[in-house]
């Protein structure tokens, strides 16, 4: 197995690694303090061709490799993880049309998005079904040429800013996981209105709403894959979108870890650097390793995406792994920094919030182990 990167692959990662730290780290500052989804970010994302870099060019996208867009998410959450949180947010909202759309919806929904023109959502989340996704209580129901929606999304990434959302919405209740159906919900349908806006511990610039739909008509014509099979759809996305969550946890423990390195060797105490206690040497020694296995972890799930096998194993596994690795080296640079490290002018204080999520959205760190656990024991 080749671990190493192409020579696009370190180009990528130099140029973004770039753009994280000077562009997108100062912004994060800022967005986090307003609670202000970046607009003009979305617009730099496009340029750089981030906004669907492992979709085909057909669709619009860069055509490149899975691994290579776990490299590119892991280099914007080194800057922010707002941000991160943005860009997998609408992979993930747009991923169902890629897997199963038709030509007209890739047309229409797919290739915009693609190309940074469309942004997108994904609407499965209700405040009664979290972690239970096939317990939804939104209901489509039919009529004539079209489904009418009725039910509240919430916690759902993009949303207000979203051109379109894909939402889940039950077509036969009483079949629970086998009675969920995918719609395309573009921005603007009559019934189809953004509620409140979330006051969120971390990555504060990607925006979380509560999505309602009140007798919110939706043509035939917009319904992804086949009427039931939602929720299977559903879980294909997430489990393509963990290495997405996991790629972002690599990112902010990787900048945790270049903080706490560089806060050692500047930091005196008792007449020494803080880098040349043994102590803190193990601490960024255990950081590494973490951060160092967390990468490799998330880009082999990454490199499964790509040959269109099942790999929900491989990626819980991986998201799993790299969200609590995070936790961990977070958790250790904010302790390096000591009282500085509590400090909102300090970085590290945003790190420590934003890397919470990691554990908690796109399925939980405990929703994780039933995926491992439940393909271990097929
Ligand atoms: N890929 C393909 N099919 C899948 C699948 C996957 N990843 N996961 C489940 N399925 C299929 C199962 O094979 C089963 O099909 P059959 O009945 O035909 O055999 C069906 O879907 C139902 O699966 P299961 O019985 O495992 O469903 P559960 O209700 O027990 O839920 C969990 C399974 C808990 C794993 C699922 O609800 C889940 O992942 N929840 C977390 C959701 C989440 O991540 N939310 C965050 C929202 S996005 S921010």
């Amino acid at each position: 197995m080749n671990f190493d990167l192409t020579e696009e692959q370190k180009d990528l990662k130099e140029i973004l690694h770039k753009y994280a730290t000077e562009v997108l780290a100062p912004r994060a500052v800022e967005i986090d303090k307003n609670n202000r989804f970046p607009k003009e970010t979305i617009k730099e994302l496009a340029e750089q061709d981030l906004m669907g870099i492992a979709y085909p060019e057909e669709y619009g996208g860069a055509g490149a490799d899975s691994v290579t867009e776990a490299i590119a998410v892991e280099e914007i959450a080194y800057g922010c993880g707002a941000t991160a949180s943005i860009l997998t947010g609408h992979y993930l909202g747009f991923d169902a049309l890629y897997l199963a759309g038709t030509p007209e919806q890739k047309e229409e929904y797919l290739k915009p998005a693609c190309l940074g023109e469309k942004l997108a959502g994904f609407a499965l989340t209700e405040p009664g079904s979290g972690s239970d996704a096939g317990a939804s209580s939104t209901i489509a129901t039919e009529d004539g040429d079209a489904y009418v929606l009725n039910g509240t999304k919430h916690f759902i990434t993009n949303a207000a800013d979203a051109d379109f959302l894909i939402a889940f919405a039950m077509t036969d209740k009483p079949k629970k996981t086998h009675g969920m159906t995918a719609f395309i919900v573009p921005k603007g349908t009559p019934g189809f209105s953004i509620g409140a806006g979330d006051d969120k511990m971390g990555i504060r610039g990607g925006r979380t709403w509560e999505v309602i739909f009140d007798h919110c008509r939706i043509p035939k014509k917009n319904i992804v894959g086949e009427i039931n099979h939602g929720f299977k759809l559903a879980m294909q996305v997430i489990d393509r979108g963990r290495t997405g969550i996991a790629a972002m946890s690599v990112g902010i423990a990787q900048a945790a870890l270049d903080m706490a390195v560089s806060y050692a060797k500047e930091r005196i105490v008792f007449g020494e650097r803080l880098a040349d206690f043994q102590g803190l040497r193990w601490m960024l020694a255990e950081m590494e390793a973490d951060v160092e296995a967390a990468r490799y972890l998330t880009y082999y799930a990454s490199s499964l995406k790509d040959k269109h096998i099942r790999f929900s194993k491989q990626a819980a596994c991986a998201k799993l792994f790299a969200a609590e690795a995070a936790h961990r080296v977070v958790d250790k640079a904010l302790q390096i920094h000591g009282g500085y490290g509590y400090m909102k002018e300090y970085p590290i204080e945003r790190l420590y919030r934003d890397q919470r999520i990691t554990e908690i959205f796109e399925g939980t760190s405990q929703i994780q182990k039933i995926v491992i656990a439940g393909q271990l024991l097929k």
